[in-house]
């Protein structure tokens, strides 16, 4: 028989995809039984709201998964790789927002909207990894195009939100901002450079081929979601100074000739898509109409004049929502609907 309510532990409760988790539960009206709240020892103690009421905020330990149904992993890759297997043990399913499960052959890599049976291979481990938010906006768009006309190549440069970072990456933008309409130097803790009226090309640390981790990231996960080693990617990820919504400059190769027109209807009605095309009119996507919405933003669609068989576009969308929280939430309400 199922439950009547689940109860859901969120690691990671205090930061800025945590928050994001509270509120998109809410908001879908996800059935909560107990709602655990786990961070470190640096917020526990603290309070945060949920449906009226103060929640307190626990510290995450050994015996803090007994009894939980569904835990949301969101605090960085260090602690998932520790804490996931054991909330996995305890019995509980573990949506993981961390890079630290996704490439696992044992560990399904999920956009609800592309991918959904694969969730069905969470049995292995208990664990289901959300991609990088990068990688989900991307691929919500150019699944439809790659099912009808089969993407061969895709070349990707992105325009990430400090969020993206974390809660302390957002303060220090703020900083900087204040500090240097003060005349007076900005600090630089979280990111390597500089980052208020400026663009880092380094998102995450550097590997030997000369990529950034976070460039990789878009490779080898778009592949694992779309189940096809054969489409190539290639990605260069920049941070900007805007605070929410991850903005990206795509280009496809297809195999089967597609015309901006013919893009536009597929992508007009794809799931989680909203177009927003009609640029001499001024309308195309923006971070700051994507923020808070739930919908993968698509627009710039045209004709890439340099090969046969080619398109560029434009794909923005809120990094927290999407590209985070509500993509793991999306799953959780499949495993409770289909699974559990
Ligand atoms: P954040 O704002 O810095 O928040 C980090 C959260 O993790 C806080 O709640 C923090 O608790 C908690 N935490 C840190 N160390 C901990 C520990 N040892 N034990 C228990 N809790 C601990 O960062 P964020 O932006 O929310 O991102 C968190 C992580 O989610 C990232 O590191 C990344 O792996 C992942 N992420 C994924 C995506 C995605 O695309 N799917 C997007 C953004 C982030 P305190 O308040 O106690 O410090
Ligand atoms: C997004 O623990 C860490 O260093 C987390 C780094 C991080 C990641 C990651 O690698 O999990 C920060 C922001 C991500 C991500 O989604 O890949």
């Amino acid at each position: 028989m199922k439950k009547k309510a689940y109860n859901v532990a969120i690691v990671g409760a205090t930061g800025v995809v945590g928050k994001e988790f509270i509120k998109i539960l809410e908001e879908r009206k996800f059935p909560v039984g107990e709602l655990r709240l786990l961070a470190s020892e640096r917020s526990a103690g603290s309070r945060i709201e949920f449906k009226g009421v103060y929640e307190p905020v626990r510290l995450l330990d050994e015996e803090t998964f007994e009894g939980v149904d569904i835990a949301l992993f969101s605090p960085g890759a260090s602690v998932s790789a520790v804490y996931a297997p054991k909330a996995a043990k305890a019995g509980c399913i573990v949506v993981d927002n961390t890079s630290q499960f996704r490439m696992d052959p044992d560990v399904p890599l999920v956009v609800p909207e592309v991918n959904p049976g694969a969730i069905a291979g969470y049995k292995k481990k208990n664990i289901i990894a959300n991609p990088n938010c990068s990688t989900i906006q991307m691929v919500v768009a150019l699944k439809p195009l790659h099912d009808k006309y089969r993407i061969k190549r895709i070349v990707v440069s992105t325009y990430q939100s400090v969020s993206g970072a974390g809660k302390e990456a957002m303060e220090e933008l703020s900083e900087q901002v204040r500090k240097l309409f003060n005349m007076q130097e900005p600090e630089s803790k979280v990111f390597p450079h500089r980052i208020a009226f400026n663009c880092l090309p380094q998102i995450d640390s550097f590997l030997d081929n000369g990529y950034t981790k976070e460039e990789m990231k878009m490779v080898n996960e778009t592949r694992k979601i779309f189940g096809d080693d054969s489409v190539m990617v290639t990605a260069t990820t920049v941070r900007v100074p805007v605070f929410v919504s991850h903005s990206e400059s795509v280009n496809i190769e297809t195999e089967k000739p597609c015309t901006p027109e013919a893009a536009k209807k597929l992508l007009s009605k794809a799931p989680g898509v909203t177009l927003m095309d009609d640029p001499q009119k001024g309308i195309y996507p923006m971070p700051v109409d994507a923020a808070n919405q739930d919908d993968v933003f698509v627009g710039r669609i045209r004709k890439d004049e340099s090969i046969e068989n080619g398109l560029n576009m434009w794909i923005v969308s809120d990094n927290l929502r999407k590209g985070a929280a509500l993509n793991a939430v999306q799953i959780a309400e499949v495993l409770i609907k289909d699974y559990i």
